[in-house]
Protein backbone atom coordinates (compact mmCIF):
# COMPACT_ATOMS: atom_id res chain seq x y z
CA UNK A 1 0.00 0.00 0.00
CA UNK A 2 1.32 3.56 -1.17
CA UNK A 3 0.49 6.18 2.01
CA UNK A 4 2.07 7.82 4.51
CA UNK A 5 1.09 5.53 7.27
CA UNK A 6 3.91 3.08 6.01
CA UNK A 7 6.56 5.32 6.20
CA UNK A 8 9.36 4.19 8.90
CA UNK A 9 9.62 6.74 11.76
CA UNK A 10 13.73 7.17 10.65
CA UNK A 11 12.16 7.99 7.54
CA UNK A 12 10.09 10.56 8.96
CA UNK A 13 12.49 11.69 11.41
CA UNK A 14 15.20 12.05 8.97
CA UNK A 15 12.92 14.37 6.46
CA UNK A 16 12.26 16.66 9.32
CA UNK A 17 15.87 16.68 10.36
CA UNK A 18 16.99 17.77 6.86
CA UNK A 19 14.09 20.38 6.35
CA UNK A 20 14.93 21.81 9.86
CA UNK A 21 18.88 21.96 8.67
CA UNK A 22 19.97 19.80 11.72
CA UNK A 23 21.36 17.50 8.89
CA UNK A 24 22.79 20.20 6.06
CA UNK A 25 25.32 20.47 3.50
CA UNK A 26 24.95 18.38 0.68
CA UNK A 27 27.11 15.03 1.07
CA UNK A 28 25.61 14.90 4.74
CA UNK A 29 22.15 15.38 3.52
CA UNK A 30 22.63 12.63 0.37
CA UNK A 31 24.11 10.19 3.62
CA UNK A 32 21.80 10.23 5.57
CA UNK A 33 18.62 10.09 3.01
CA UNK A 34 20.21 6.83 1.77
CA UNK A 35 20.36 5.64 5.34
CA UNK A 36 17.03 6.36 5.78
CA UNK A 37 16.13 4.46 2.80
CA UNK A 38 17.81 1.73 4.30
CA UNK A 39 15.72 2.08 7.44
CA UNK A 40 12.40 1.59 5.12
CA UNK A 41 13.93 -1.34 3.55
CA UNK A 42 14.54 -3.03 6.67
CA UNK A 43 11.54 -2.07 8.71
CA UNK A 44 9.24 -3.21 5.59
CA UNK A 45 6.10 -5.00 6.47
CA UNK A 46 4.95 -5.40 2.91
CA UNK A 47 4.05 -8.68 2.07
CA UNK A 48 4.56 -8.41 -2.08
CA UNK A 49 7.63 -6.86 -4.34
CA UNK A 50 4.91 -4.48 -5.38
CA UNK A 51 3.81 -3.00 -1.95
CA UNK A 52 7.47 -3.13 -1.08
CA UNK A 53 8.73 -0.81 -4.01
CA UNK A 54 5.71 1.46 -3.49
CA UNK A 55 6.81 1.86 -0.03
CA UNK A 56 10.43 2.31 -0.85
CA UNK A 57 9.63 5.10 -3.57
CA UNK A 58 7.16 6.72 -1.09
CA UNK A 59 9.96 7.15 1.57
CA UNK A 60 12.30 8.83 -1.36
CA UNK A 61 9.19 11.38 -1.97
CA UNK A 62 9.08 12.78 1.29
CA UNK A 63 13.41 12.57 1.77
CA UNK A 64 13.43 14.27 -1.67
CA UNK A 65 10.96 16.75 -0.78
CA UNK A 66 12.67 18.22 2.15
CA UNK A 67 14.78 20.64 0.24
CA UNK A 68 15.26 21.03 -3.42
CA UNK A 69 18.99 22.49 -4.59
CA UNK A 70 21.45 20.29 -3.29
CA UNK A 71 21.06 17.46 -6.47
CA UNK A 72 23.30 15.28 -4.29
CA UNK A 73 19.69 14.41 -2.76
CA UNK A 74 17.97 13.04 -5.86
CA UNK A 75 21.55 11.45 -6.99
CA UNK A 76 21.39 9.29 -3.62
CA UNK A 77 17.88 8.25 -4.26
CA UNK A 78 18.82 7.61 -7.51
CA UNK A 79 21.32 5.45 -6.57
CA UNK A 80 19.72 3.55 -4.12
CA UNK A 81 16.90 2.76 -6.13
CA UNK A 82 17.73 2.06 -9.73
CA UNK A 83 18.78 -1.54 -10.30
CA UNK A 84 17.81 -3.26 -7.30
CA UNK A 85 17.13 -7.16 -7.85
CA UNK A 86 15.30 -9.70 -6.63
CA UNK A 87 11.93 -11.15 -7.13
CA UNK A 88 10.95 -11.65 -2.89
CA UNK A 89 10.66 -9.09 -0.93
CA UNK A 90 13.89 -10.48 0.68
CA UNK A 91 16.00 -10.45 -1.56
CA UNK A 92 14.70 -6.83 -2.91
CA UNK A 93 15.50 -5.98 1.12
CA UNK A 94 19.48 -7.14 0.82
CA UNK A 95 19.21 -5.64 -2.35
CA UNK A 96 18.50 -1.73 -1.21
CA UNK A 97 20.27 -2.58 2.08
CA UNK A 98 23.79 -3.98 -0.02
CA UNK A 99 22.96 -0.38 -2.58
CA UNK A 100 22.89 1.82 0.46
CA UNK A 101 26.02 0.40 1.98
CA UNK A 102 27.81 0.29 -1.22
CA UNK A 103 26.50 4.44 -1.74
CA UNK A 104 27.25 5.39 1.97
CA UNK A 105 30.95 3.49 1.17
CA UNK A 106 31.41 5.38 -2.15
CA UNK A 107 30.36 8.21 -0.78
CA UNK A 108 33.40 8.33 1.76
CA UNK A 109 35.92 7.39 -0.69
CA UNK A 110 35.00 9.72 -3.38
CA UNK A 111 35.51 12.40 -0.57
CA UNK A 112 38.96 11.43 0.95
CA UNK A 113 39.88 10.96 -3.00
CA UNK A 114 38.73 14.46 -3.47
CA UNK A 115 40.40 15.72 -0.41
CA UNK A 116 43.90 14.55 -1.07
CA UNK A 117 43.56 15.94 -4.85
CA UNK A 118 42.31 19.67 -3.56
CA UNK A 119 45.43 19.55 -0.74
CA UNK A 120 47.71 19.91 -3.77
CA UNK A 121 46.43 23.35 -4.87
CA UNK A 122 47.89 24.39 -1.01
CA UNK A 123 51.33 25.58 -0.39
CA UNK A 124 53.19 26.31 2.97
CA UNK A 125 52.25 29.83 4.29
CA UNK A 126 48.86 29.78 2.31
CA UNK A 127 46.00 31.67 3.44
CA UNK A 128 42.35 30.30 2.42
CA UNK A 129 39.24 32.06 2.26
CA UNK A 130 36.44 30.03 3.09
CA UNK A 131 32.21 30.39 2.56
CA UNK A 132 29.65 28.02 4.58
CA UNK A 133 30.75 25.00 5.79
CA UNK A 134 31.54 22.60 3.61
CA UNK A 135 32.55 19.13 4.01
CA UNK A 136 34.31 18.44 0.33
CA UNK A 137 36.09 21.74 1.35
CA UNK A 138 37.39 21.20 4.53
CA UNK A 139 38.30 17.33 3.08
CA UNK A 140 40.98 19.68 0.84
CA UNK A 141 42.14 21.18 3.82
CA UNK A 142 42.20 18.38 6.31
CA UNK A 143 44.55 16.87 3.71
CA UNK A 144 46.32 19.41 3.57
CA UNK A 145 47.26 19.80 7.31
CA UNK A 146 48.15 15.64 7.60
CA UNK A 147 50.29 16.37 4.87
CA UNK A 148 52.26 19.23 7.11
CA UNK A 149 51.03 22.20 4.93
CA UNK A 150 50.87 24.93 7.04
CA UNK A 151 47.67 26.92 6.39
CA UNK A 152 45.76 29.91 7.53
CA UNK A 153 42.24 30.35 7.00
CA UNK A 154 40.29 33.90 7.25
CA UNK A 155 36.31 32.44 7.58
CA UNK A 156 33.12 33.61 6.51
CA UNK A 157 30.42 34.07 9.26
CA UNK A 158 27.80 33.14 6.59
CA UNK A 159 24.48 34.82 7.40
CA UNK A 160 21.52 33.67 8.11
CA UNK A 161 22.97 30.34 9.77
CA UNK A 162 26.72 30.83 11.09
CA UNK A 163 27.82 27.85 9.33
CA UNK A 164 31.08 29.62 9.01
CA UNK A 165 31.37 28.85 13.01
CA UNK A 166 31.35 24.91 11.86
CA UNK A 167 34.36 25.68 9.71
CA UNK A 168 36.00 27.79 12.49
CA UNK A 169 35.49 24.80 15.03
CA UNK A 170 36.43 22.54 12.45
CA UNK A 171 39.59 24.51 11.92
CA UNK A 172 40.53 24.95 14.95
CA UNK A 173 40.77 21.29 15.62
CA UNK A 174 42.79 20.90 13.11
CA UNK A 175 45.22 23.82 14.74
CA UNK A 176 44.93 26.01 11.89
CA UNK A 177 44.56 29.46 12.67
CA UNK A 178 40.68 30.87 12.25
CA UNK A 179 39.88 34.75 11.76
CA UNK A 180 36.47 34.75 11.54
CA UNK A 181 34.64 37.82 9.65
CA UNK A 182 31.43 39.00 8.97
CA UNK A 183 30.04 38.50 5.64
CA UNK A 184 30.49 42.01 4.45
CA UNK A 185 34.55 41.88 4.90
CA UNK A 186 35.35 39.98 2.55
CA UNK A 187 35.98 41.86 -0.36
CA UNK A 188 38.47 43.59 2.14
CA UNK A 189 40.01 40.70 3.12
CA UNK A 190 40.48 39.13 -0.32
CA UNK A 191 44.37 40.87 -0.70
CA UNK A 192 45.50 38.89 2.46
CA UNK A 193 44.48 35.66 0.72
CA UNK A 194 45.60 32.85 -2.02
CA UNK A 195 42.80 30.98 -2.54
CA UNK A 196 39.09 31.04 -2.36
CA UNK A 197 37.72 27.62 -1.14
CA UNK A 198 33.97 26.44 -1.36
CA UNK A 199 31.31 23.82 -1.68
CA UNK A 200 28.65 23.19 -3.75
CA UNK A 201 25.25 21.64 -4.10
CA UNK A 202 24.45 21.23 -7.19
CA UNK A 203 26.90 21.93 -10.63
CA UNK A 204 25.26 22.20 -13.73
CA UNK A 205 26.40 20.93 -16.94
CA UNK A 206 27.27 24.32 -18.59
CA UNK A 207 30.06 24.50 -15.26
CA UNK A 208 27.72 27.00 -13.09
CA UNK A 209 28.00 26.32 -9.47
CA UNK A 210 24.90 26.18 -7.05
CA UNK A 211 26.08 27.05 -3.62
CA UNK A 212 25.35 29.22 -0.23
CA UNK A 213 23.90 32.37 -1.01
CA UNK A 214 27.01 34.89 -1.47
CA UNK A 215 29.33 32.28 -3.47
CA UNK A 216 28.59 34.40 -6.70
CA UNK A 217 29.33 37.93 -5.17
CA UNK A 218 32.52 36.62 -3.53
CA UNK A 219 33.65 34.53 -6.34
CA UNK A 220 33.24 38.18 -8.58
CA UNK A 221 35.10 40.02 -6.39
CA UNK A 222 38.03 36.81 -5.73
CA UNK A 223 38.72 37.04 -9.41
CA UNK A 224 38.70 40.49 -9.62
CA UNK A 225 41.24 40.47 -7.01
CA UNK A 226 43.34 37.60 -8.86
CA UNK A 227 42.53 34.92 -6.27
CA UNK A 228 41.46 31.64 -7.52
CA UNK A 229 38.04 30.53 -7.22
CA UNK A 230 38.40 26.81 -6.09
CA UNK A 231 34.82 24.83 -5.69
CA UNK A 232 35.49 21.37 -4.15
CA UNK A 233 32.88 18.84 -5.21
CA UNK A 234 32.75 15.40 -5.33
CA UNK A 235 30.36 13.55 -8.30
CA UNK A 236 27.59 13.37 -6.43
CA UNK A 237 26.65 16.75 -7.07
CA UNK A 238 26.88 16.94 -10.82
CA UNK A 239 23.27 17.50 -11.58
CA UNK A 240 22.31 15.79 -14.65
CA UNK A 241 19.35 16.94 -15.10
CA UNK A 242 20.89 20.14 -16.07
CA UNK A 243 22.17 17.62 -19.18
CA UNK A 244 18.79 18.22 -20.51
CA UNK A 245 17.87 21.83 -20.27
CA UNK A 246 16.35 21.59 -16.80
CA UNK A 247 17.65 24.48 -14.10
CA UNK A 248 18.46 24.12 -10.27
CA UNK A 249 15.49 25.34 -8.13
CA UNK A 250 16.70 27.58 -5.33
CA UNK A 251 15.44 27.19 -1.89
CA UNK A 252 13.57 30.27 -0.77
CA UNK A 253 13.72 30.33 3.54
CA UNK A 254 11.69 31.16 6.12
CA UNK A 255 11.85 35.14 6.75
CA UNK A 256 12.58 34.54 10.62
CA UNK A 257 16.03 32.90 9.79
CA UNK A 258 16.61 37.04 8.91
CA UNK A 259 14.97 38.70 10.93
CA UNK A 260 13.52 37.64 14.65
CA UNK A 261 10.16 38.41 15.87
CA UNK A 262 11.25 41.16 18.03
CA UNK A 263 13.23 42.78 15.27
CA UNK A 264 10.71 43.06 12.88
CA UNK A 265 8.13 44.42 15.50
CA UNK A 266 10.71 47.52 15.83
CA UNK A 267 10.99 47.77 12.12
CA UNK A 268 7.25 47.41 11.10
CA UNK A 269 6.05 45.40 8.17
CA UNK A 270 8.16 44.59 5.87
CA UNK A 271 8.62 41.46 2.78
CA UNK A 272 11.94 39.44 3.87
CA UNK A 273 13.55 37.23 0.93
CA UNK A 274 15.92 34.64 1.94
CA UNK A 275 17.19 32.66 -1.07
CA UNK A 276 19.29 30.05 0.52
CA UNK A 277 21.50 29.25 -2.51
CA UNK A 278 23.27 31.05 -5.76
CA UNK A 279 24.57 30.47 -9.04
CA UNK A 280 28.14 31.67 -9.92
CA UNK A 281 28.97 31.38 -13.63
CA UNK A 282 31.64 29.17 -14.99
CA UNK A 283 33.59 31.84 -15.94
CA UNK A 284 34.33 32.79 -12.43
CA UNK A 285 35.71 29.28 -11.38
CA UNK A 286 39.08 28.40 -11.60
CA UNK A 287 38.69 24.66 -11.05
CA UNK A 288 36.42 22.22 -9.73
CA UNK A 289 37.72 19.48 -7.68
CA UNK A 290 36.19 16.18 -7.43
CA UNK A 291 37.57 12.49 -7.16
CA UNK A 292 38.21 11.99 -10.50
CA UNK A 293 40.51 14.66 -10.51
CA UNK A 294 40.23 18.73 -10.96
CA UNK A 295 38.32 19.96 -14.14
CA UNK A 296 37.83 23.72 -15.52
CA UNK A 297 34.00 24.21 -15.01
CA UNK A 298 32.99 24.47 -18.87
CA UNK A 299 34.75 20.65 -19.25
CA UNK A 300 32.68 18.95 -16.29
CA UNK A 301 30.26 18.06 -18.54
CA UNK A 302 32.51 15.52 -19.94
CA UNK A 303 32.18 13.76 -16.57
CA UNK A 304 28.65 14.30 -15.70
CA UNK A 305 27.97 13.02 -19.21
CA UNK A 306 30.31 9.50 -18.24
CA UNK A 307 28.85 9.10 -14.97
CA UNK A 308 25.13 9.47 -15.50
CA UNK A 309 24.81 9.20 -19.14
CA UNK A 310 20.73 10.02 -19.56
CA UNK A 311 19.32 8.20 -16.91
CA UNK A 312 18.07 11.22 -15.13
CA UNK A 313 14.58 9.52 -13.91
CA UNK A 314 13.48 9.57 -10.90
CA UNK A 315 11.71 6.42 -10.12
CA UNK A 316 9.81 7.80 -6.86
CA UNK A 317 7.99 10.88 -8.48
CA UNK A 318 4.48 10.18 -9.14
CA UNK A 319 2.36 11.77 -6.55
CA UNK A 320 2.57 10.64 -3.10
CA UNK A 321 2.77 11.06 1.03
CA UNK A 322 4.86 14.26 1.87
CA UNK A 323 6.02 14.95 5.70
CA UNK A 324 2.62 16.68 6.24
CA UNK A 325 0.33 13.92 5.13
CA UNK A 326 -0.65 10.69 7.32
C1 LIG B 1 25.48 24.09 2.64
C2 LIG B 1 26.33 24.51 1.52
C3 LIG B 1 27.60 23.73 1.29
C4 LIG B 1 27.33 22.62 0.28
C5 LIG B 1 28.48 21.64 0.19
O1 LIG B 1 24.24 24.76 2.69
O2 LIG B 1 26.01 25.39 0.72
O3 LIG B 1 28.61 24.55 0.78
O4 LIG B 1 26.17 21.90 0.65
O5 LIG B 1 28.63 20.95 1.43
P1 LIG B 1 23.22 24.42 3.91
P2 LIG B 1 29.31 19.50 1.47
O6 LIG B 1 23.97 24.69 5.18
O7 LIG B 1 22.06 25.35 3.66
O8 LIG B 1 22.84 22.96 3.75
O9 LIG B 1 30.66 19.69 0.86
O10 LIG B 1 29.37 19.15 2.93
O11 LIG B 1 28.48 18.58 0.67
Amino acid sequence: MDDASNLAPEVRETAQRIADMEIRGAATIADAAATALGAQAAASDATTPSAFRAELDAAARTLHDTRPTAVSLPNALRYVLNDIEGDTVAELRQSVQRRVATFRDDLDDAQERLGRIGAGRFTDGDTVLTHCHSTDAMACLEAAVEAGTDLEAVVKETRPRNQGHITARRLRELDVPVTLIVDNAAHQFLDDVDHLLCGADSIAADGSVVNKIGTAGLAVSARDRGVPVVVAAQSIKLHPKTLTGAAVKIEQRAAEEVLDEEARADIGDIDVANPAFDVTPPRHVDAIVTEHGQFPPESVVVLMRELFGERVEEPWSDSGPSLNDG
